[in-house]
């Protein structure tokens, strides 16, 4: 299969994040691209092709314009104030009982309205950066437009936790969301399985209404783990949505056998709603040796995924999410394309 991929990611190379209550080295970092990107030339997957660049009006049927111009020029405004910092970091929000219905002007008050955590450094390279990961999200919905089976976006930064207005836990524009709305404007029905550890917050509120785009995601519980907000198995998507999203947590430790029950519940809902294109969040830090989740999948497991998934016969687009890993990151990742490709 074909890898869409772009070196223009690395514009975001943020050296900090605020983690555990704290400043914290980055863990989301252009190396970790840069390393699947190594594993997936090692496997003989398939060629390596350049994303065309997103139009605005497409960027902006998924996400708000006034969100989109927020990212825009909230760096040359961080330079306006003076700023030497190479980070850039939200500390306040509107929550129930203060106004959120008007946008702030000051950097700061616009940095929280336009957020839903502290996590997420934004950096003077963030805007471009994100914008090429969108690109190659949707170049690669494209290929199975196509006619191609399969293709892997080798997105950065990841994706799936970014609102229709608000970053957050590392993501700024919601790839796999727009992956999904390139294929409904191709005329496929789409189903979105979200793999990743941490729950697709951002993917569920945009789909939430929707009844054409069906939303599957295994994640770690969030009473435990981030997001923390969303994510619960009582979240089912509402008036056109109602049924539209289906959540299955599971508790922090899950290994194989548990995590597997659940793909398989997953992907019966999937068939049951006959989709006829796959979009796949991959995340790679359900892995065992991820620094920041506690599930407990090995570089097998992964490869006996991507075999399973290849069984659905459906054409499957996969856009990477999170994966922290980076020692195993590409041999994990290199597992579940291969897997797929064997199976
Ligand atoms: C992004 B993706 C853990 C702090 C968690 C945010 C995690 C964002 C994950 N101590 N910070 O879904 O992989
Ligand atoms: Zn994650």
């Amino acid at each position: 299969m074909k890898t869409v991929y772009s070196p223009a990611h690395a514009a975001h190379a943020p050296r900090h994040e605020i983690s555990d209550g704290t400043l914290k080295p980055a863990v989301e970092t252009p190396q970790r691209a840069e390393i699947v990107l190594s594993a997936v030339q090692a496997a003989g997957l398939g060629p390596i092709v350049a994303p065309d660049p997103i139009e605005r009006a497409f960027l902006e049927t998924v996400h708000d314009p006034a969100y989109v111009a927020f990212l825009e020029t909230m760096w040359a405004q961080h330079r306006a104030l003076g700023r030497a910092e190479e980070e850039a970091f939200p500390f306040v929000w509107p929550t129930p009982g203060l106004r959120s219905d008007r946008a702030p002007i000051h950097l700061d008050g616009r940095l929280g309205f336009y957020s839903f955590d502290a996590g997420t450094p934004l950096t003077a390279g963030t805007f471009d950066a994100a914008l090429s990961s969108a690109s190659t999200a949707v170049s690669g919905a494209a290929l199975l437009s196509a006619g191609e089976r399969a293709a892997f976006a080798l997105c950065r930064p990841p994706g799936h936790h970014a609102m229709r207005a608000r970053y957050g836990g590392y993501c700024f524009f919601n790839n796999a969301a727009l992956a999904a709305e390139r294929l409904v404007a191709d005329g496929r029905r789409v189903a979105i399985l979200d793999l990743d550890y941490h729950h697709g917050n951002g993917t569920q509120e945009i789909f939430w209404e929707r009844g054409d785009v069906l939303f599957v995601s295994i994640h770690a519980d969030p009473a435990e783990e981030y997001p923390y907000f969303l994510g619960h198995a009582d979240e089912i998507g509402a008036g056109h949505g109602e049924g539209a999203t289906f959540n299955l947590p599971l508790a922090v430790g899950a290994d194989w056998e548990t995590w597997s029950h659940a793909l398989e519940l997953a992907l019966a809902t999937i068939e049951r709603a006959g989709p006829d294109a796959l979009v796949v969040s991959l995340g790679l830090d359900p892995f065992e040796g991820d620094p920041i989740s506690r599930f407990k999948l090995k570089t097998y497991d992964f490869s006996r995924l991507g075999t399973r998934l290849s069984k659905l016969g459906l054409p499957v687009l996969f856009v990477l999410e999170g994966g922290y890993a980076v020692d195993a990151l590409g041999e994990n990742c290199a597992a579940v394309l291969t897997g797929f490709e064997a199976g």
